[in-house]
C-alpha cells in the first residue's frame, strides 16, 4: 500500500504531512487508517512530547475523499463517518499535544481534522470551510460537534449552512484558530510552540490537557473537582519538587517526568 503521510521525528517531536497533493490531501479512508496507525505509533515514542500536523503543497485536507462517498450507501455513510469520528476522537485525546499547522485548504472533514488538534496555527494563505451541504451531505466528522463547541451555535450555522470559504483572518476573528503567520514562518511557529512546549513538565502539560478537555465537557462543581484531581496527580512524580525547587534555586529546571 502506498503511504499518504510522511512521518518525520525532529528535535523531541515529530511532524506528520497529509501527502496526497494531487487530490488536495483529500482524506480517503487509506489516509484515515494510516492517521490512526501512525498516531498509535506516536503515542507510544516517548522520544515524540509533540506532534505537528500539516499537509503538503496548497493544501491541508480539502476534505473527505469526494470520489470516495459518490456512491456510499446509508450504511456504508454511517460507517464512515463513525470511522472518522473515533480516529479523530483518537487524535484529539493523544496524551500530549497535537498542533495543527494550517499551510492552506481546510475544508470539510480538513477543517474538522484541525478542530480535533489541541492548538491551530495557519498561514495567511489558508482557507477554512465546512463546504458539505453544497454536496447534498452534512459534516460527518464531528464538525457539527467540535466547531460548535469553539465558535458557538450561531457562527457554526452560518458556515455549516451557507457552505462559505473564509480567509484565515476571519477564522482567527471568530476563534477558529489560535495564531496566523506568514506561510514562510508557518512551521518554524510551530516548532517554537512545541519547544516551548517540551522546555515544561510533560506530566504537568499532559494533566492540562486532560483538564481542560475533560473538565470542559463537564459542569462546573465537577469541573473544579476534576481540576483537583489533575492538580494532585503532579504531586505524585518528580517534576513538581523539580519545578519548585529550581524556582527557589534560582536556575532551569531539568524535568523528566
Ligand atoms: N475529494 C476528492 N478530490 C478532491 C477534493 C476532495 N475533497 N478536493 C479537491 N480534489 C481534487 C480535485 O478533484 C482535483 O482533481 P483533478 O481534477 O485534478 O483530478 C484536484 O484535487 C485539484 O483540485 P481543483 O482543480 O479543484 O483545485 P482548485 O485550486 O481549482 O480548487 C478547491 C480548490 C479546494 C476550492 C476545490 O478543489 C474544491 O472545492 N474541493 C472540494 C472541497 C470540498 O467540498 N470539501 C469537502 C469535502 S466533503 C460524512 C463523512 C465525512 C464527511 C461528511 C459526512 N458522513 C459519512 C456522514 C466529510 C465530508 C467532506 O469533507
Amino acid at each position: 500500500m502506498d503511504s499518504n503521510l510522511i512521518v518525520e521525528k525532529r528535535n523531541g517531536h515529530a511532524v506528520v504531512t497529509v501527502n496526497r497533493p494531487k487530490v488536495l490531501n483529500a482524506l480517503n479512508r487509506s489516509t484515515v487508517l494510516e492517521l490512526d496507525a501512525t498516531f498509535a505509533a506516536l503515542k507510544d515514542d516517548r522520544e515524540v512530547g509533540a506532534v505537528i500536523l500539516t499537509g503538503a503543497e496548497k493544501a491541508f485536507v480539502a476534505g473527505a475523499d469526494i470520489s470516495e462517498m459518490v456512491d456510499m450507501s446509508a450504511l456504508e455513510a454511517r460507517n464512515w463517518s463513525r470511522l472518522g469520528q473515533e480516529v479523530f476522537s483518537r487524535i484529539e485525546n493523544f496524551p500530549r499535544p497535537v498542533i495543527a499547522a494550517i499551510n492552506g485548504f481546510a475544508l470539510g472533514g480538513g477543517c474538522e481534522l484541525a478542530l480535533a488538534c489541541d492548538i491551530r496555527i495557519a498561514s495567511a494563505k489558508a482557507k477554512f470551510g465546512q463546504p458539505e451541504v453544497g454536496l447534498g451531505i452534512i459534516p460527518g466528522f464531528a464538525g457539527t460537534q467540535r466547531l460548535t463547541r469553539l465558535i458557538g451555535k450561531s457562527m457554526s450555522k452560518l458556515l455549516v449552512f451557507s457552505g462559505d470559504t473564509i480567509d484565515a483572518e476571519e477564522a482567527l476573528r471568530i476563534g477558529l484558530i489560535d495564531k496566523v503567520v506568514a506561510p514562510e514562518e508557518l512551521l518554524a511557529t510551530a516548532e517554537a510552540i512545541v519547544g516551548r512546549i517540551l522546555a515544561k513538565s510533560p506530566l504537568a502539560v499532559a494533566q492540562a490537557k486532560l483538564a481542560i478537555m475533560r473538565g470542559s465537557e463537564m459542569g462546573s462543581e465537577d469541573g473544579y473537582a476534576f481540576e483537583a484531581e489533575t492538580f494532585a496527580t503532579c504531586f505524585s512524580g518528580p517534576d513538581q519538587k523539580e519545578g519548585m525547587s529550581a524556582f527557589v534555586e534560582k536556575r532551569k529546571p531539568a524535568f523528566r517526568t
